[in-house]
């Protein structure tokens, strides 16, 4: 199947070739088509990098992490993608575990694939215990609410194309992962977790966890978009 992968960045200049090098490359092993990093209005070189090394660059303007990943997904469904994998700018996850998030949506066995970072390996330093609380939380209340068995939130993450079109996303910042998640649990869309490493960002200024406004606003979205959606009715498949 057709996949394509979306990168949402901003000021990623020193990160982004490295990602987008390793995810065109042997570590890959084929299952890569295409790299779409989508530059959220970055000050820095991160467009240039990325096209030098071989990715298609979209741009968006509005600032946000959704925004970007919608500009991405809008991308990749023009360029015919069948699969979408989302990973972040920073080298946090690997390009070399790409199998983990594919092949369960090759051989049918998922329409959304969550990279558990609970149920693989964080490196020491990679995520702050104020993060790991907060994903367990997430977790947690997003079970209790629609009946999963999530560990984590999954930013590594991959869903079938003919999916991601009946969802209609609308949360256009940090919401839009747990937005993903709980439309295709209320649509009864097989969730699979699957386990993922998970390393420091290799370098650059963190935009969401490693700063208190981000952590704060991120924690109001992902809680907030979790119990909107749990009140709406459920929808036929
Ligand atoms: N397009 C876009 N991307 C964003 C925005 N904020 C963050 N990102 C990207 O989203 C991904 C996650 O952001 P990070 O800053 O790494 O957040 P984090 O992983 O919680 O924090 P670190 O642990 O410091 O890496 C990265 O690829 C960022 O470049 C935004 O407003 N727009
Ligand atoms: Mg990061």
């Amino acid at each position: 199947m057709k996949t394509i992968v979306v990168i949402p960045a901003l000021d990623e200049e020193d990160n982004i070739a490295g990602v987008v090098h390793d995810l065109l490359g042997e570590q890959t092993e084929g299952r890569v088509h295409t790299v779409i990093v989508v530059d959220n209005g970055s000050a820095d070189d991160t467009a240039a990098r990325a096209e030098s090394a071989g990715a298609v660059v979209a741009h968006e303007p509005r600032r946000g992490y959704g925004h970007a990943c919608m500009a991405g997904s809008l991308a990749a469904i023009e360029l015919g993608a069948e699969i979408i994998v989302y990973i972040d700018a920073d080298h946090s996850s690997r390009p070399s575990e790409m199998s983990s998030l594919v092949d369960p949506i090759v051989n049918d066995t998922a329409g959304l694939v969550l990279g558990s970072r609970v149920l693989g390996t964080i490196s020491r330093g990679a995520m702050a215990p104020h993060q790991r609380f907060g994903n367990w939380m997430s977790a947690k209340l997003m079970n209790r609410l629609y009946g999963l068995t999530l560990t984590d939130l999954g930013p590594y993450r991959s869903i079938r194309v003919d999916v991601f079109t009946t969802l209609g996303m609308e949360e256009m910042t940090f919401g839009w992962p747990t937005e993903m998640t709980v439309k295709c649990a209320h649509r009864d869309v097989k969730i699979l977790e699957v386990p993922v490493s998970w390393d420091p960002r290799r370098s650059g200024t963190s935009k969401v966890s490693g700063t208190v406004k981000g952590s704060i606003l991120a924690a109001r979205h992902i809680l907030g978009v979790t119990i909107r959606h749990a009140r709406k009715e459920r929808r036929p498949r």
